[in-house]
């Protein structure tokens, strides 16, 4: 019999993913370049309970297994291996057969193939996948971009494979080419700003409040039992538990070298912020981060030169914890402000029409940003879907309200001890920006105008403005007078 859906591409990802689809019962046919893993995967899908899975290493003949319309999930590496694979597969494929692409993948990529399958009327779907090799296997979220009647023929399947929470599964359809990629993208960027502050957070713990390893994962362990509970948090607190087995001394955590990898989805975010004209300092700040992390030997040599503050303030370790959890909690706000105002500038540049609601469900579960506030966000986008910012959900004020006297306190002790808490910081800077009606940006106008004759606009009449600012630079710029 033909199977229901074929993955192609067996390495972590493809492989968990194709046995999570086997699993729920339906008939895979799976295909690799390197016929190795075929053969591995077969193995794995027989041990995991004879679960139908049928292995082929010709492209011909995986492609012909398939019933129609036929479903192909790619799961090769980002970039040109998923035009190799396209380019291969597509030959055999025909009119109303649809490839699905989970890579982590650039979105115009996805735009551009979309297109050039056009022709073949095969239609083309990005689909970002999240939850790493566990997600991939026992539930992950999917954040599907295409043609809706290819979401529909491929929703009997991915409903039941992606991760299950209280309201329904974590997929859902985003929006046209590209949208799927773009949401996934911005789940990493969030993932990056999330990851920072909580290293922000274990630096002010450690070196301020002088907590151990064992403190530090109580801290983190109870956190995950209130509102900051998240799998990130969680697994947190599971790192400052694990002991050192390689040395038999101290954690593993405390010989990891302070240098931060990464594999650009994060870059992308910053970059496609800058395109948007979306502020997403916390995001960027994380990035940022990064890049310092990475310049570890420079780092060493300026710690011998360049001392910090020596009078470091006291503080109740008590009151700090309390204090930090408060700020770890608006600046994520913040941060996830930024993500979703991201999602909604492209979204609405591209027509996507995503609903930020159901992102922000899909991403409940299955995925590493998974998190108990993201039912807060939801609940705030199905109260206004036009919301112009999750701060100003009502919800979302009062609860930085009541923490913002902590925040601030956190993040003047950072200030004041020296320790750099770039995506707190600039999460209390974008909350400070975005609720002050007059900001200082005149005199930057001012500026602009006095250099360049960009002109300005005024507070008390309609118009557009340039004033000749002083006799000595009047040759500056095109000064019309009043225009
Ligand atoms: P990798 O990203 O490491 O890719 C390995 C796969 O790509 C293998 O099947 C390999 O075939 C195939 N491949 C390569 Br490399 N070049 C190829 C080519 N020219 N033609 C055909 N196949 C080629 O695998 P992964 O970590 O499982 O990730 C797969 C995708 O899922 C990536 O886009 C990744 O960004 C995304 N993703 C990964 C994770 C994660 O946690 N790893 C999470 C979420 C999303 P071979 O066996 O013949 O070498």
């Amino acid at each position: 019999a033909l199977s229901d859906i074929g993955l192609y591409g067996l390495a972590v990802m493809g492989q968990n993913f194709a046995l999570n689809m086997a699993s729920h019962g339906f008939s895979v046919s799976v295909c690799n370049r390197s016929p190795g893993k075929v053969d591995a995967t077969v193995e794995r899908a027989k041990e995991e309970g004879d679960l139908p899975l049928v292995g082929y290493k010709e492209p011909k003949e995986f492609i012909e297994s398939l019933a129609k319309p036929r479903k192909v999930v790619l799961l090769v590496q980002a970039g040109a291996a998923v035009d190799a694979t396209i380019a291969t597969l597509s030959e055999f494929m025909e009119e109303g057969d649809i490839l699905v692409d989970c890579g982590n993948e650039w979105f115009p990529n996805s735009q551009r193939r979309a297109k050039e399958l056009e022709p073949k009327k095969i239609m083309f779907v990005g689909m970002g996948i999240s939850g790493g090799e566990e997600g991939a296997r026992n539930g992950p979220s999917l954040m599907p971009g295409g043609p809706k009647e290819a979401f529909d023929a491929l929703a009997p399947i991915i409903t039941k494979c992606a991760a299950q929470v209280n309201d329904g599964p974590c997929t859902t359809y985003l929006g046209s080419i590209g949208s799927g990629n773009y949401v996934k993208m911005v789940h990493n960027g969030v993932e990056y700003g999330d990851m920072q502050l909580i290293a922000e957070v274990y630096d002010v713990l450690k070196h301020v409040a002088g907590m151990d390893n064992d403190e530090l994962a109580a801290t983190f362990g109870d956190w995950n039992t209130g509102e900051l509970q998240s799998f990130l948090i969680e697994i947190t607190a599971v790192i400052f538990s694990r002991k050192d087995d390689l040395t038999d001394s101290g954690h593993v955590v405390d010989k990891i070298l302070d240098k931060t990898g990464m594999k650009g989805t994060g870059r992308w975010t910053i970059q496609e912020a800058a395109e948007r004209s979306t502020a997403a300092p916390t995001m960027a700040a994380a990035l940022d981060a990064r890049y310092i992390s990475g310049r570890k030997a420079e780092r060493v040599e300026a710690a011998k030169t360049l001392t910090g503050p020596t009078d470091i303030p006291k503080v109740s370790k008590e009151q700090l914890v309390e204090d930090i959890k408060a700020a770890l909690y608006c600046s994520k706000i913040c941060s996830y402000a930024q993500g979703m105002n991201l999602i909604k500038s492209a979204s609405n540049h591209f027509e996507w029409g995503v609903d930020l609601g159901e992102c922000a469900r899909i991403w409940k579960g299955g995925c590493i940003i998974r998190a108990a506030f993201l039912d807060d966000i939801k609940r705030a986008y199905v109260r206004d879907p036009e919301l112009d910012n999750l701060l100003v959900d009502p919800d979302f004020t009062a609860q930085i309200l009541e923490r913002q006297a902590s925040w601030r306190r956190v993040v003047t002790l950072c200030v004041a001890s020296g320790i750099a808490a770039p995506a707190m910081t600039a999460s209390l800077s974008y909350f400070d920006s975005y609720r002050r009606a007059r900001l200082p940006a005149n005199l930057v106008q001012a500026q602009r105008d006095f250099f360049g004759a960009h002109t300005y606009e005024r507070v008390d009449k309609e118009g557009t403005f340039h004033c000749l600012w002083d006799d000595t630079h009047k040759d500056i710029g095109d000064v019309t007078g009043r225009i």
